[in-house]
């Protein structure tokens, strides 16, 4: 196998601290540079780790001209309840460092680049059912702004530079070792937390929610997957959706229910409500089968057994 060097931005965030361990599994984790704004926590400390503010060119270029990267996976961002509090912040933070490592990745010859998109692309005219790949985007969130015009970038970018940067639509990502912080889809995190701990959970979405959602261990197989696919294989260069399963809370619930029995639900919707409602319930993800191959292995049951195995340990 080619040997790769890779450079992880905004390693320190939920998805980066799983994904760090998958690239390490997969291209060795001396050849994997994980970088946040943030000193490193749990599993980011047993690796390589710099300190990195992407907004801050100098840095980056400083970063580049050290080590000869081959990719980079530019994960640093603000999420979309979080982002609604600070637009200005979000708009900036997601923008200007996507600009940045893109200027960069061409300047220093990167060969691949991973930029994460998301459902958040969508909004309420958006058809909700299977929404297909090509269709009406009107995002309602600053996040879901900035992840549709950073698709358009991307392709931008490609077809301009021949910059071979490559996205998935990620739909609400769930995993239990680290803590989401600011996501609309993070109640579907924090339920299995709370239900161990304190047997009942207050959701701040309506119980017939439904909303696009995916197991950590598949969405980092989904984004290693897409980077190790044949570049004449990718059709879609600005974000692929990709779909894992689809519920509400009050399916997780009953799910949650079966291993907890005493487990009680509450409801008490928030602005958040108003978010998830312009989101599509499920995902047309065709596209993605076709071209690198993509099957989901966790539906709700699977990966509800094997979260609940694994926090009550
Ligand atoms: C969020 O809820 O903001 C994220 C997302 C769907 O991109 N998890």
């Amino acid at each position: 196998m080619k040997k790769e060097k890779i450079l992880v931005t905004g390693a320190g965030g939920q998805l980066g601290s799983e994904l760090i361990s998958g690239l390490w599994k997969y291209y060795g984790k001396e050849n994997v540079i994980a970088t946040d704004i943030k000193e490193p926590q749990g599993i980011l400390s047993e690796g390589n780790f710099e300190i990195l503010d992407v907004l801050k060119t100098s840095n980056l270029s400083a970063l580049l001209k050290k080590n000869r990267f081959t990719q980079i996976y530019h994960l640093a961002a603000m999420l979309s309840a979080a982002g609604e509090k600070n637009p200005k912040m979000a708009w900036r933070l997601n923008m200007e460092s996507l600009i940045n490592v893109l200027d960069a990745a061409v300047e220093f010859k990167i060969e691949k680049v991973y930029w994460p998109s998301s459902i958040a692309v969508f909004g309420p005219s958006t058809p909700k059912v299977e929404t297909p790949q090509h269709t009406i985007m009107d995002p309602i969130t600053i996040y879901g702004i900035s992840k549709q015009a950073g698709e358009r970038w991307c392709e931008w970018y490609y077809k301009n530079h021949g910059l071979d940067v490559r996205s998935l639509r990620y739909p609400g990502i769930i995993g239990y070792k680290t803590k989401p912080g600011g996501g609309t889809t993070d109640y579907a995190v924090d339920i299995y937390w709370k239900a161990l701990a304190d047997k009942k959970y207050e959701s701040f979405l309506k119980a017939d929610t439904y909303l696009p959602m995916m197991y950590m261990p598949d969405a980092v197989k989904a984004t290693i997957d897409l980077m190790e696919c044949p570049k004449e294989k990718i059709t879609i260069r600005s974000a692929y959706n990709i779909s894992g399963m689809s519920f509400c809370p009050s399916e997780i619930a009953s799910e949650i229910k079966k291993h907890i029995s005493e487990f009680e639900i509450t409801y008490l919707p928030d602005f958040r409500q108003a978010i998830a409602d312009s989101w599509p319930k499920s995902l047309d993800d065709s596209i993605a089968q076709k071209d690198w191959g993509w099957q989901p292995e966790y539906d709700l049951k699977k990966m509800t057994n094997d979260i609940v195995k694994n926090l009550s340990v």
